[in-house]
C-alpha cells in the first residue's frame, strides 16, 4: 500500500470527510483521484501555466518532486515553471512569492518554507484567482490551498523511533532530535511523531530539539556537541536530508559511530552513500515524485472543474542496508536530475 489519502470531495459534499486507503503498483499516480488522473493525462490541462515554489533550491527530495511534476504537466499539456529559493527560508521564499503573483500563473504548487510567514503571500495570490496546491509542507491556515499532498510526517516520525529500537536502543537509551527550524511544519511533524513514540520505548531525551538551520555543517557542528556533553548518546534522530547527512558526518567524525545510532528522513543519493558506508542505520525515505506529480494532477483538476481531493497523505518507507536493494524499497531512493 503505497498512498493513503484523506478525501475531501468539495464538488459534491463539501465537508464530507472521507477515509480511504488506496494501493498502486507502478505508478503512484495511478491512485490518483479518478477525476484529478483523467483530466491530467487526456492533456486536460492543454495551455495551462502552472509554476513550481520549491522549498529550497538543489535539493534532492525537491528535484524529485520536479520530475514527477514535470511527467505530470506534460502528459496534461500544460506548462511547468520551477523557481525555488537558495536557502530553506520564508524571509527569500516570500519575495519570490510576490513574483509570482505578478506573473498570475493559473495554477501553483509551492511547499511553503513557514506556516505562518508564508500565508500572506499565498493569500494574495489565491484572492487574484491563481489555484494554490500545498505540496511537501503547509501554512496553518486552512483556507489557503485547494489540496494539499505530503507524507504523514508523524508516522514517518514514529517510524524513524521504531527503527532505534529495532537498531537495539532500550528502555533508558539516551536520544536526541535534530531538526531544521521550527515552523517548518512537515519536520515539526516527524519531531511530534519521534517524541511521541520514543516514549513508549522509554527513550530519553538529552535535551530539547535542536536545529540546523537545514545545513550540514552545523547538524555535525549540533551532534559533535551533544556527544561532547553526553558521551554515551545511543540514538539521533535527523528530521531531514541535509541535517541527516551533517549528523552522519559528526557522528563518525567523533569516532562514534559503533555505540551512537543514527536515523534520518529523506533518501538523497548522498545519504544512500553514507547508509552502504554504515555512516547512518537507517533513513525514512518518502514520496516526493508522486508528491510532484498528484500536485499538478489535483492542480488540472482544479482548473478544468473536475472533483479535487482536498487533502493526500503519502507514504514513507524505512530503507536499511540490508532492504536497499530491493525493489519495493530502492524505487524510494530519490533523483539528483530527472534523468536518472
Ligand atoms: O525532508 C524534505 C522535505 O519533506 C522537508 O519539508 C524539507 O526538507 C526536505 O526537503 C529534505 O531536505
Amino acid at each position: 500500500m503505497r498512498t493513503t489519502r484523506l478525501k475531501l470531495v468539495s464538488a459534491v459534499a463539501v465537508g464530507a470527510l472521507i477515509l480511504s486507503a488506496c494501493s498502486s503498483g507502478a505508478s503512484p499516480a495511478a491512485s490518483a483521484a479518478a477525476g484529478a488522473s483523467s483530466a491530467a493525462s487526456a492533456g486536460g490541462g492543454a495551455g495551462k501555466s502552472i509554476t513550481l515554489m520549491v522549498g529550497v533550491k538543489g535539493d534532492p527530495f525537491y528535484v524529485s518532486m520536479q520530475c514527477g511534476a514535470e511527467v505530470a504537466a506534460k502528459a496534461a499539456g500544460a506548462t511547468l515553471n520551477v523557481q525555488g529559493p537558495d536557502k530553506f527560508d520564508a524571509t527569500l521564499q516570500n519575495p519570490m512569492l510576490d513574483a509570482v503573483a505578478a506573473s498570475k500563473p493559473d495554477a501553483l504548487l509551492v511547499a511553503p518554507n513557514d506556516v505562518t510567514a508564508s500565508a500572506g503571500p499565498l493569500k494574495n495570490i489565491q484572492a487574484a484567482g491563481t489555484k494554490i496546491v500545498l505540496v511537501d509542507t503547509i501554512v496553518t491556515d486552512p483556507s489557503v490551498g485547494v489540496s494539499r499532498i505530503a507524507t504523514n510526517n508523524e508516522l514517518g516520525g514514529e517510524k524513524a523511533a521504531d527503527a532505534l529500537a529495532t537498531l537495539g536502543l532500550a528502555k533508558g537509551a539516551k536520544v536526541l532530535v535534530i531538526s531544521t527550524d521550527p515552523g517548518v511544519s512537515s519536520v515539526d511533524a516527524r519531531v511530534a511523531g519521534f517524541v511521541k513514540k520514543a516514549a513508549t520505548y522509554g527513550f530519553v531525551l538529552v535535551s530539547d530539539t535542536q536545529y540546523s538551520h537545514d545545513t550540514a555543517s552545523t547538524a555535525a557542528s549540533v551532534v559533535s556537541a551533544a556527544l561532547a556533553k553526553d558521551p554515551d548518546l545511543a540514538g539521533v534522530f535527523a528530521t531531514n536530508l541535509f541535517t541527516a547527512q551533517g549528523v552522519a558526518t559528526g557522528v563518525k567524525q567523533a569516532g562514534k559511530t559503533a555505540t551512537t545510532k543514527v536515523v534520518g528522513f529523506d533518501a538523497g543519493p548522498d545519504q544512500i552513500k553514507q547508509l552502504q558506508a554504515g555512516d547512518v542505520q537507517a533513513l525514512v525515505a518518502q514520496e516526493p515524485y508522486a508528491i510532484g506529480q498528484q500536485g499538478v494532477e489535483q492542480a488540472i483538476a482544479a482548473l478544468t472543474g473536475q472533483p479535487v481531493t482536498a487533502a493526500i497523505q503519502t507514504e514513507s518507507i524505512v530503507v536499511t542496508k540490508d532492504n536497499m536493494t530491493d525493489p519495493a524499497v530502492s524505487k524510494f531512493i530519490y533523483k539528483s536530475d530527472c534523468g536518472s
